[in-house]
């Protein structure tokens, strides 16, 4: 049980749990660099907030937020959150070396194509409607059947495209369009995903639904993080995206220590 840390760099004035922290490019990237140092084997630079009901930013806006912190992260594996295309392209660029779309090529299908070219990775989340209504009405026949129906179906169209197939990551995305018990039957149903034969990214670290099992704030959330990203990891997680990433490793070497 030893999956990769992928480290949150949220450049953005209303993220879920940092907004606003790290606006300023420079302490974006020590912040960066902070996680690299705790063990964040991927930097996440991300423009734009995707929580429910956050409103769309301009490809403009995003790219004077995210292209200074890429360019500042250099000797990093960064990967550039983003569903934008001229985005995509300025920060590969800039030196990102992965695309992670969290519409899956659903708003630029253009950025399979990119990837392609430049040799990039790209990672594929599922999601339900788009930010704004995502948690109006969440329906699933069986969730987790249906996202891996859909990542599945996400990863033929990227790999027609022309990407790698290996150089394509797949996450259910927790939180996007589903409820409570969506997201804890995605948690411990996992490893069925593993069947899609690519690398599973999930990301839980401070998402709503821990608030919504034991009534925490956002602030508040790193038990509950932690929890979540060691039981992912033993259902087969290979990479996790957390905010919280030397206090993930330390629990995660214990729990691989145990497990064995
Ligand atoms: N979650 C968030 C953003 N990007 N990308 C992937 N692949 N998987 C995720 O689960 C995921 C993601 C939302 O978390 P956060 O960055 O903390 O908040 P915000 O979108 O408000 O910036």
């Amino acid at each position: 049980m030893n999956p990769k840390l992928m480290g949150v760099v949220n450049v953005t004035p209303d993220s879920f749990s940092d907004g606003g922290l790290f606006l300023d490019a420079e302490a974006a990237v020590a912040h960066g660099r902070e996680l690299a140092e705790q063990g964040a084997e991927i930097l996440d630079v991300g423009g734009e907030s995707t929580r429910p009901g956050a409103e769309e930013v301009s490809a403009e806006e995003e790219l004077d937020r995210v292209v200074p912190v890429v360019e500042g992260l250099v000797g990093a594996t960064v990967s550039i959150d983003t569903s934008k295309l001229s985005v995509a392209e300025a920060a590969l660029e800039a030196g990102a070396s992965i695309v992670n779309d969290v519409t899956a090529l659903g708003r630029d299908p253009e950025i399979a194509g990119l990837c392609a070219e430049q040799g990039a990775g790209l990672v594929l989340m599922h999601m339900q409607g788009d930010p704004r209504s995502m948690q109006q009405n969440p329906t699933y026949e069986d969730v987790v059947d249906d996202v891996k129906a859909f990542l599945a179906e996400r990863l033929r169209v990227a790999v027609d495209a022309g990407v790698e197939e290996e150089k394509i990551w797949l996450d259910p995305g927790i939180g996007f369009g589903k409820t409570l018990e969506h997201n804890l039957e995605l948690l411990r149903r996992l490893g069925e995903l593993q069947e899609l034969g690519r690398p599973l990214v999930v990301g839980a670290s401070r998402k709503s639904f821990i608030g919504k099992i034991d009534g925490s704030e956002v602030g508040e959330r790193i038990g509950g993080s932690i929890a979540s990203a060691v039981l992912a990891a033993a259902e087969g997680a290979d990479v996790l995206r957390v905010h919280d990433v030397a206090e993930t490793r330390q629990a995660l070497t214990v729990a691989d220590a145990v497990l064995g």
